[in-house]
């Protein structure tokens, strides 16, 4: 229970990333590449992001959740999470449905005690991230159920190729798969014009051409810009689980998600997602 009891400069591997000083160097530094690597890759790393304490409290209290974690009826999605749509062809990208059958421990399982949603409420980790984002100012995503969740993925279990709902996600691994369950992305397969529907189609028939691999260790730290990077995670082959934090953010305040891709995902919806739904831009989902 100790460990729960961190604060958030000690989760954080804060010799190597002082992100609650504003004037130090070594902040700067990291601000500056990441935002390099995204504009070149929508894709970046921070290794290394947690102290062994913050970490071992992390993926303890994601492993007390383990039961709770919720897995779709529908195991078949296409890569706008959804089951598709009798207006297309059948080969159509929207109704090609592949299994994805990880599963999601929720926001609302974690109470304000826990290591988890204290880091996601910590103030200096939303700036840095900000600035790592190269946005004015970010806003918790507000959405009780899905805001802060850990991503499990069992032996024998994938997450198929998709988009996601916010322009960019920042993910934790807090513990890899002994083999297997790999994040695999293609940067810019989208934009906020255009679904492009024929380079999607090429990646579901196999091209691998412009599909990229990333390997994760414990305790790194990724962005990503999973509105427009096709991604997905492969199957996990090895002996142990895979249990990945996400947490969302988004540039205005009081998002939340969509009524139906929550209840599909996470198997739970609040009043507050029967309320109407802002989007920035007309693409799918
Ligand atoms: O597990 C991962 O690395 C990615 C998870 C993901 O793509 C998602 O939750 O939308
Ligand atoms: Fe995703």
């Amino acid at each position: 229970m100790m460990a729960t009891q961190l604060d958030c400069k000690n989760i954080i591997n804060h010799a190597l990333y002082p992100i609650d000083e504003s004037d130090a160097q070594a902040r700067q530094e990291i601000i500056e590449r990441i935002k390099h690597e995204l504009a070149d890759d929508g894709c970046a790393v921070i290794r290394n992001f947690f102290s062994s304490a913050g970490l071992a409290a992390l993926l303890e209290e994601a492993n007390q959740r383990k039961p709770e974690a919720y897995y779709s009826q529908s195991k078949e999605c296409n890569v706008y999470l959804n089951d598709g749509d009798t207006a297309f062809a059948a080969d159509h990208p929207r109704n090609v449905l592949l299994p994805r059958t990880n599963g999601f421990i929720t926001a609302d399982l974690f109470g304000p005690e826990t290591a988890s949603y204290r880091l996601y409420h910590w103030q200096p980790l939303k700036q840095f991230l900000a600035e790592c984002l190269g946005k004015d100012q970010l806003y918790l995503y507000e959405d009780p159920v899905s805001n802060m969740i850990v991503n499990l993925g069992r032996p024998g279990q994938q997450f198929n190729w998709h988009f996601d709902t916010n322009e960019f996600t920042i993910t934790m691994l807090l513990q890899p798969a002994s083999s297997g369950a790999h994040f695999e992305y293609v940067p810019d397969l989208r934009n906020a014009q255009d679904e492009c529907y024929g380079d999607v189609r090429k990646v579901l028939e196999g091209d691998r051409e412009r599909v990229k691999r990333l390997d994760l260790n414990a305790g790194d730290l990724q962005f990503f810009l999973g509105r427009f990077a096709l991604h997905q995670v492969t199957e996990n082959t090895g002996n142990n689980d895979r249990l990945l934090l996400i947490m969302s953010f988004s540039e205005q305040p009081g998002m939340i998600g969509s009524l139906v891709r929550v209840k599909n995902l996470y198997g739970k919806v609040t009043e507050a997602h029967r309320a109407a739904q802002v989007r920035a831009d007309g693409l799918v989902d």
